[in-house]
């Protein structure tokens, strides 16, 4: 052993000894007033450098649009997925690529710069989640997204072609068949002005079953199709899996249809939609739909989509309503798909249903009545497996890989329940901060849950943090369920929005890529066809038009000087020729709004009117070598209209 080995070896030991350091646990725990439980609690998130989390969390972000990426159990976010929203470290919206993948997202021809995203949901094999792609539904302008998680990229926005709002997406079929997204607030299926006066004739709710082609990870428009629902305001939806496979759930409020009108002194919307003791849950068949989707005379066309009639759909034994207690709002199938929990606002219990007796009941043609568009009503009592008081206010409920244990929020308490939704008993609870939403354990909502944590999604933190001003981050805090007891370990602020649900996967099932096949488009995921290699840089002219062909490699960029007319519209296609993991160089201009954020392999190109005379530098935006503020150039911009003298 070498003598100074030895020397620290002493040191080590006398500090043992004496305590002589300042940074003992004790010591530090009296600073920081800190107890026994605080410390277990950080030991069991804590990560050590370059450890990694063995869950990854995808949260909505609310009126933001976006995607927050978050590891668990040491909630450090990870990244923010420009989904609905431009986001410029991504280049999302800046450069030519992703501007193709908002428009997608424009409504009726307008272009829309925001969503508010509410459900995330993965794909599936066999209910079980599969890390391959991430859907999330726009609430305030019905669009569903496609994120591929190769590299966790927004690659497709699709717009719903029928409704006006939507609460019910983004929900996937066992084995990603679909993507359900389903309407809020009902409105006329066609773009034209109908008088309020008409609502029960001419408003509508629908659902829409968007066909995932895997192989292309896109959504097919051509092959998807929806269903006209009665005008009562549907809300969240949950695909069956297991037994209930081939079916899908759909919560609603305002049976009774009431349409508002405080300014003629009508009762306000929130009193005309409470009157009556019950809500519909739909219950559809998709399998059924499918197939009527096949044959014109079940459907009609809207903004060029089929959209299956009511009258078909019934006649075909796919569409069913139960009464369910009033305003509900989660519906959430379990593991096995054979109960439906479905927890109302306005009511304390909870009401577990059973879809084999719902299957019973409709096999039999047993049913109670019909509603006023002929669907046919199945009676609640016989249907249900039972009803547990839980609190005030249950939204949402999660699974775990236990026998009949589920997790459930409770909004207006401010507490997570557990309990027993086979033997309907409560069996632990534990108070939040504060007005929770949604609860989700890991992989909660698959048919193989993974238990562990449940992270309450708070909608008020209130005295949490650090006043950051009236608009505060909504807290989203981790518990521990691994115990009898759930125990509260971690706050985490979340800025970016309201963050409705979160779906988490194993890490271990997510392979994101490293780099980038050389020259590829990251939102196509397929060979650029601008892509330039070394040597092959250009500048080439097309009237107006200038296309610049440039690669980008630690430490320059490759032409480092380019001339154009004032009033070209120039094209700047950069290349990033790295192989080397993490060595993303980005690419800006000085004063035109355009950005590429450009990962070793990807080529982005980036498009703008030259219209003023000058000189504007472009530069790398990401600090990637010691030379990075040398990796730059100069865009002149000269006006055809001046005779300059060269200077010698
Ligand atoms: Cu309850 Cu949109 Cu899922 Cu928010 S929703 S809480
Ligand atoms: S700097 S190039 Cu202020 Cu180190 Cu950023
Ligand atoms: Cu490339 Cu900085």
């Amino acid at each position: 052993m070498s003598k100074v080995r030895n020397v620290f070896l002493l040191f080590s030991l006398f500090v043992f000894v004496t305590g002589a350091s300042a940074s003992t646990l004790q010591d530090i725990m009296k600073q920081r007033n800190l107890s026994e439980k605080d410390i277990l609690a950080a030991a069991k998130t804590y990560q050590p450098s370059g450890r990694k989390d063995e869950f990854i969390t995808f949260s909505s972000g609310g009126q933001s649009g976006q995607v927050i990426v978050y590891g668990v159990p040491s909630m450090r976010i990870y990244k923010y997925i420009g989904v609905f929203t431009p986001e410029p470290w991504q280049g999302y919206g800046y450069d030519n690529e992703s501007k193709k993948v908002l428009e997608g997202g424009n409504f009726r021809g307008k272009k829309i710069t925001w969503g508010d995203s509410h459900h995330p949901a993965l794909t599936e094999k066999n209910g079980e989640y599969v890390g391959d792609y991430l859907f999330i539904n726009d609430k305030a302008n019905p669009r569903i997204a496609v994120i591929d998680l190769k590299d966790f990229e927004t690659v497709q926005i699709v717009t719903n072609p029928i409704m006006k709002s939507e609460h019910g997406g983004a929900f996937v079929t066992p084995n990603s068949e679909y993507i359900i997204e389903a309407t809020q607030y009902a409105a006329p299926l066609d773009d034209q002005w109908h008088p309020i006066e008409d609502y029960e004739n001419s408003f509508r709710g629908a659902l829409t079953m968007w066909k995932f082609d895997y192989d292309k990870g896109r959504i097919n428009t051509d092959k998807s199709f929806s269903l006209e629902l009665p005008p009562y305001m549907q809300d969240l939806s949950d695909a069956g899996k297991g037994v209930s496979n081939g079916w899908g759930f759909i919560n609603s409020f305002n049976s009774e249809m009431y349409t508002g009108g405080i300014e003629k002194g009508l009762p306000p919307f929130e009193a005309g939609m409470s009157r009556n003791d019950n809500d519909y849950l739909h219950i559809f068949n998709w399998k059924i739909l499918e197939k009527l989707a096949e044959d014109e005379k079940n459907y009609k066309i809207y903004n060029g989509h089929r959209v299956i009639s009511m009258e078909a759909a019934i006649k075909a034994g796919a569409l069913f309503l139960i009464p369910e207690p009033k305003s509900p709002h989660g519906v959430d199938v379990s593991p096995d798909g054979r109960f439906l929990i479905v927890c109302g606002k306005l009511d304390t219990h909870a009401s577990v249903y059973d879809f084999n007796k719902i299957k019973g009941l409709i096999d039999k043609k047993e049913f109670i009545g019909k509603d006023p568009y002929g669907i046919p009503i199945l009676d609640m009592k016989k249907t249900l497996h039972g009803q547990v008081e839980l609190g005030l206010g249950p939204l949402h409920s999660s699974f775990v890989p236990e026998e009949g244990v589920l997790y459930t929020s409770l909004y207006v308490d401010s507490q997570i329940v557990k309990w027993d939704y086979k033997n309907l008993k409560v069996l632990d609870r534990i108070n939040v901060h504060y007005n929770i939403g949604h609860v989700d354990a890991m992989e909660g909502k698959s048919a193989k849950p993974a238990g562990k944590y449940v992270i309450a999604l708070n909608k008020l933190s209130i005295d949490r943090f650090n006043p950051v001003g009236p608009l505060h981050p909504q807290n989203h805090q981790l518990i521990d369920i691994t115990g009898p007891k759930m125990e509260l370990l971690y706050d985490m602020p979340i800025p970016l929005g309201e963050p409705h649900d979160v779906v988490t996967i194993a890490a271990s099932k997510l392979k994101p890529k490293k780099t980038y096949d050389m020259g590829s488009d990251s939102r196509t995921g397929k060979p650029h066809p601008d892509a330039t290699l070394a040597g092959s840089e250009r500048i080439e002219r097309n009237g107006k038009n200038v296309k610049v062909y440039a690669t980008m490699v630690r430490s320059h960029i490759n032409p480092e000087h380019i001339t154009v007319n004032k009033g070209d519209v120039v094209t700047i296609v950069v290349t990033n020729l790295e192989r080397a993991q993490d060595e993303t160089h980005g690419f800006g201009v000085d004063g035109m709004n355009v950005h590429a954020s450009v990962e070793p392999g990807k080529t982005a190109s980036v498009t703008f009117v030259a219209d003023q005379e000058g000189v504007f530098p472009y530069y790398c935006t990401e600090f990637c070598s010691a030379l990075h503020l040398e990796m730059m150039g100069y865009l002149f911009v000269k006006d055809p209209d001046k005779k300059y003298e060269d200077i010698k």
